[in-house]
């Protein structure tokens, strides 16, 4: 050990601490501009060797800042089953990567005792990145921290985020969820698609055409886009634009742009009625858009997909005659006409988690079959083990009626089709199309499910964005004193009003949601409920404007 710690301070003189810039652990990770995280990476090589000790497991390092510009970077460490790090471990990670360089032996030497790592034991980490210009850098620092430790890394280049979500799980289970290669992912994946696509009875009134358009944020998202579709057939065809070889990662263009900007990206001709995806920068969160007969855009976010899988699923298992809990997660930026027309007319039971794909994804598992996703498009399905031994066993059970079994056999399929460690937009993307080609639906008959309520997001800068602080799944600020008593008095002067403000994870700003009958009013009460965002909780700057 002290051998090791000694070789932890030399290496770290590749890799110092120069700047005294207290840097977090935010919701999805640490994430900067990409000079600031030299040493970062390298201590996070460091703790993930620690955790993989811990777990005696492999450990997944993801080199990516998401939807965030190409300057940006970040990492996201990844738990044995796919999952995303324990939250008791981030205090770790947001500890290590501030202490000064002289005082890397002793914090990792804390950590070793609080946790209690079996230092014998021959850490792994798998790493992968995106496609930053400081992304290799970034992964050598990485590797470096692993490989001080005495630790060993496999290094899969470029890869998406849930992609190697996918590698850890499989190499995890020994092979059971599947080959830990990207070509063992996409075989698992497109097979259970076009297996389901040859089951279909095609209807006669179909609509549904099996050709769309992708958005791919110029990021890894494309280069992964284009080697699926070699394994497509006939199924889809995938027309793929800002695939990163003109464009800038990001920039006017991907999944968090489209949603949050409410247009089609840059370099997308919307035809009407023809179905446009985007991706997000490291391909976990995807939306749908398209245009209407009359040209007017269509945003088909996180809670349009997760109704449509909702659905689909929920017909799969009334039919396989399981009992089954299924039930859809959402955040307090679902729209409340999703929610409603979710337990009105799906009469699925809905969860309401704090923001975060970790806190939607342990909701999740409170069902058999819990389907989460954010309104940003982020969302996966998750199978207990008791619902899928139910499945496989209904599957296979020749005493049920066919039809009984034969939805049991397509549930079955359907899992293989989805990555349950984290949302995925590739897998999304075949979910979706498969389930549109399943009804013949177009995209327009999709959207017709309900209309969103307008809505409107904004971001009030504070002095110290921890005042404010909330309960409920982020519906309620208990602080400071009086804010909530000020939002509900703003919301209830308007017709189907609803707002909450909370705290960014991932940027120094307090959010604030607004939703109501009309955009003028949705816009009037987002407004007002920053501005008293900006008196009670200390703003800084101009106050929230009038849209
Ligand atoms: C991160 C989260 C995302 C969440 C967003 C909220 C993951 C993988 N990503 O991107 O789920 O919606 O943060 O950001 O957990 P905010 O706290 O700045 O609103
Ligand atoms: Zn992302």
């Amino acid at each position: 050990m002290e051998v090791m710690l000694e070789a932890v301070l030399k290496t770290a003189e590749k890799y110092p601490r120069s700047e005294n810039r207290k840097i977090q652990y935010g919701t999805a990770g640490f994430r900067t501009r990409a000079e600031y995280l030299d040493h970062v990476l390298y201590r996070m090589g460091i703790l993930a060797a620690l955790r993989s000790q811990t777990k005696k497991a492999t450990i997944g390092a993801m080199i990516t800042a998401s939807h965030n510009p190409e300057e940006d970077n970040g990492i996201k460490l990844i738990d044995p089953a796919g999952e995303m790090l324990e939250a008791s471990w981030e205090a770790h990670a947001t500890f290590l990567a501030n202490v000064v360089d002289e005082e890397l032996p002793s914090a990792i030497k804390t950590i070793v005792s609080k946790e209690n790592v079996a230092t014998d034991v021959t850490a792994t980490v798998f790493v992968a990145m995106d496609t930053r210009s400081s992304s290799q850098r970034l992964s050598e620092a990485l590797q470096c921290g692993v490989q001080t430790v005495g630790g060993t890394c496999k290094d899969y280049g470029l890869l998406t985020t849930p992609q190697l979500h996918y590698m850890v799980r499989c190499v995890n289970s020994n092979g059971q969820y599947g080959v830990a290669t990207e070509e063992g992912y996409f075989q698992k994946l497109t097979a259970a698609f076009c297996k389901l696509q040859k089951q279909l009875v095609k209807k006669a009134d179909s609509t549904y055409k099996p050709t769309l358009t992708l958005d791919a944020a110029n990021g890894v998202g494309a280069q992964k886009a284009y080697k699926l579709k070699n394994y497509l057939g006939d199924y889809l065809s995938v027309g793929i634009c800002n695939d990163g070889t003109s464009g800038k990662l990001n920039h006017m263009c991907g999944a968090d742009f489209v949603k949050v900007q409410q247009k089609p990206a840059d370099g997308m001709t919307l035809q009407s009625n023809a179905r446009c995806a985007s991706f997000d920068g490291d391909a976990d969160r995807i939306v749908y858009c398209y245009a209407d007969k009359d040209g007017k855009f269509h945003l088909m976010d996180g809670d349009k997909i997760a109704t449509l899988v909702a659905g689909y699923l929920q017909e799969l298992v009334h039919k396989s005659g399981l009992s089954l809990n299924l039930g859809l997660v959402q955040t307090a930026y679902a729209n409340g006409s999703s929610t409603a027309y979710i337990t009105d007319t799906l009469k699925v039971p809905v969860a309401c988690a704090a923001t975060g794909v970790k806190h939607l994804h342990h909701r999740a598992l409170e069902f058999d079959l819990g389907v989460y996703f954010e309104a940003n498009g982020h969302g996966t399905v998750l199978f207990s083990d008791n619902a899928s031994s139910q499945i496989q066993s209904a599957a296979a059970d020749g005493s049920l009626p066919d039809t009984q079994r034969d939805a049991a056999a397509q549930l079955c399929t359907v899992m293989d089709l989805i990555n349950q460690t984290v949302g995925d937009a590739i897998s999304d993307m075949l979910l979706v199309e498969l389930i549109l080609a399943t009804y013949g639906w177009e995209i327009n008959n999709w959207d017709s499910a309900y209309i969103d309520l307008p809505n409107r997001q904004l971001k009030v800068k504070v002095k110290d964005r921890t005042v404010i602080t909330t309960a409920n799944a982020e519906r309620t600020a208990l602080t400071p004193d009086g804010l909530q008593q000020a939002v509900d008095d703003l919301v209830a002067k308007y017709k189907n009003g609803r707002s909450f403000v909370r705290p960014s994870g991932t940027e120094d700003v307090v959010r604030v949601y607004a939703e109501a009958d009309t955009q003028t009013n949705a816009d009037k009460l987002a407004q007002e409920v920053g501005l008293a965002v900006y008196n009670m909780a200390g703003g800084i700057g101009d106050p929230p404007q009038p849209q």
